[in-house]
C-alpha cells in the first residue's frame, strides 16, 4: 500500500541522490578501512532513514511495507553494509518493541530509535542456538523488580553501536522450546554485558557482528515486552517474517546495482572485435540475471502488499527470502562471469558484491530454515 504517492517520491529521489553522490563514492573507503564515516551515519538521521518504518506519533515517517520495500530497492543499489546501519533499528531491533511492546515501552523507546539516537540489534542467536532458535539457553530470571540474564549471544549485527538490544531469553526453564522464552528491551551499556572481539567476516565490511555476554545483568522488569512471560518466541518470528521480506528487498536493489555494473561493462567490454554484450552466450547470463531479478522484486512488492492488507505472510515471506536471496547470488556469480578476470580482481568491485550477498542465504533464516517453514506452512493450511 502506498499512501502518499507524492511523498514516497520525493523520498525515493532523495535516497537516490543520496545513493549516486553519497554512498557509491564511498564504496571502496568503507570496505578498506571497515568503518562507516561517522559523517553518512548522520546524514542518514537527518534524513530519517533510522524512523522509516516507526509511526509518525513517535517521530518515524511510518512507511507501510509496501513503500518499505521500495526505499529499499532504491537504497541498495551500493555496498550493502550502508543498509546494515539502520537495517537493525527499522527492522528486527526495533519491530519486537512495535509489535508487542506496552504503550510505556513504546513511547519511551521508539522515539529515540527513529532519530537515530539509539540503535537497536536483534540478540536471538546463539552460540549453541542458530536455526534451532527455540533451544536458546540465555536465562532470565525475575529477581524483584528485576530479570538477572545470563548467557551469550552471537553474531549480533551492529551490537558493538547498540544503545538497545531486543533479548529473546529463557524464563521458564522448566518449559523447554518455544514456551519458555520471553523477549527483554535492554539498555546498553549496561553492568554485567560485554563484547567479544569484532567478528571478522568475508564480506560487507563496515557491518560490525559480535559476541554479547550477560553475566549478571539486571533488566528491569518493566522491559519485559509486553509484560508478559513465554511470548517472546512468538515475537521473535513475528518480527522476522517482516525481517525476511525487508532482506529480500534488500537483495532485489543489490542485485540491480551488480547487473547494473555487469551490463555497462559488457557493453564497453570489446572482444573479437565487438562488445562483449553482443555475444549470445553473455546476453543469455543477462538476460536470466533480469528475468530473476524481476521475478523477485514482484514477488517481494506482492508480499509487502498482502501484509499491509493486514494477511498471514510467514509462507510468502519464507518464499521472498528464499528466492531474492539464491537469486542475488547467482545474479553475482554471473556477473563475475561477464566480467571474467575484472571481476576477480578488486578494482571492479564485483568481486566485493559476490563475497557481501552471500550473507543473505544465511542470515535471518538460512534458504533450508525457509524451505522448512514453507514446506510446514503447506501441509498445515492443508490440514
Ligand atoms: N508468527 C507467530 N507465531 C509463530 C510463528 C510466526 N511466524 N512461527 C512460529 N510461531 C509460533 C508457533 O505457532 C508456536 O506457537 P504454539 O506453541 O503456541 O503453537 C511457537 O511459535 C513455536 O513454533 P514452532 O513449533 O514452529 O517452532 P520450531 O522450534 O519448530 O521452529 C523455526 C521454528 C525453525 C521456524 C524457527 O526456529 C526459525 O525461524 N529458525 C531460524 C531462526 C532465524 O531466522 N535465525 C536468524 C537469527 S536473526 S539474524
Amino acid at each position: 500500500m502506498i499512501r502518499d504517492q507524492e511523498i514516497l517520491d520525493a523520498l525515493l529521489d532523495s535516497v537516490r541522490r543520496f545513493v549516486r553522490e553519497r554512498l557509491v563514492p564511498a564504496e571502496n573507503e568503507v570496505a578498506e578501512t571497515d568503518a562507516i564515516p561517522p559523517a553518512i551515519v548522520d546524514e542518514m538521521r537527518r534524513m530519517g532513514l533510522f524512523g522509516l518504518t516507526i509511526p509518525e506519533a513517535y517521530g518515524g515517517l511510518e512507511l507501510t511495507m509496501e513503500e518499505e520495500v521500495r526505499v529499499l530497492f532504491e537504497l541498495c543499489r551500493t555496498s550493502p553494509a550502508f543498509r546494515s546501519v539502520i537495517g537493525s533499528t527499522v527492522g528486527i531491533g526495533s519491530q519486537g518493541i512495535l509489535m508487542d511492546g506496552t504503550p510505556e515501552q513504546k513511547a519511551k523507546y521508539l522515539p529515540r530509535l527513529a532519530s537515530g539516537e539509539l540503535i537497536s540489534s536483534f540478540a536471538l542467536t546463539e552460540p549453541e542456538a542458530g536455526s534451532d532458535a527455540a533451544s536458546l539457553r540465555t536465562t532470565a530470571v525475575r529477581d524483584g523488580d528485576h530479570y538477572v540474564l545470563d548467557g551469550t549471544k552471537r553474531f549480533i549485527t551492529n551490537a558493538p553501536q547498540a544503545g538497545l538490544l531486543t533479548v529473546m531469553a529463557r524464563t521458564d526453564p522448566a518449559t523447554p522450546g518455544a514456551g519458555g522464552v520471553s523477549a527483554f528491551i535492554v539498555e546498553t551499556p549496561s553492568p554485567g554485558i560485554s563484547y567479544g572481539r569484532i567478528d571478522r567476516k568475508m564480506g560487507q565490511q563496515g557491518a560490525h557482528t559480535c559476541d554479547v555476554i550477560f553475566d549478571g545483568c539486571r533488566v528491569p522488569a518493566a522491559n519485559l515486552i509486553g509484560l508478559k512471560e513465554g511470548q517472546g518466541f512468538k515475537t521473535a518470528m513475528k518480527v522476522l517474517d517482516k525481517g525476511r521480506i525487508h532482506i529480500a528487498a534488500v537483495c532485489v536493489g543489490v542485485a540491480q546495482r551488480i547487473l547494473d555494473d555487469a551490463l555497462r561493462y559488457a557493453m564497453e567490454r570489446r572482444q573479437f572485435g565487438r562488445p562483449i554484450a553482443e555475444f549470445e552466450l553473455v546476453q543469455a547470463m543477462l538476460a536470466d540475471s533480469r528475468t530473476e531479478l524481476y521475478a523477485a522484486q514482484c514477488m517481494v512488492v506482492d508480499a509487502a502488499r498482502r501484509r499491509d492488507e493486514g494477511r498471514n505472510v510467514s509462507t510468502e515471506a519464507s518464499c521472498c527470502k528464499l528466492f531474492a536471496s539464491e537469486m542475488c547470488g547467482r545474479v553475482a556469480d554471473r556477473a563475475v562471469q561477464i566480467l571474467g578476470g575484472a571481476g576477480y580482481v578488486a578494482d571492479h568491485g564485483i568481486e566485493r558484491f559476490y563475497r557481501d550477498v552471500r550473507v543473505f542465504r544465511l542470515y535471518e533464516g538460512t534458504t533450508q530454515i525457509q524451505q522448512i517453514i514453507i514446506a510446514r506452512n503447506m501441509i498445515r493450511d492443508a490440514s
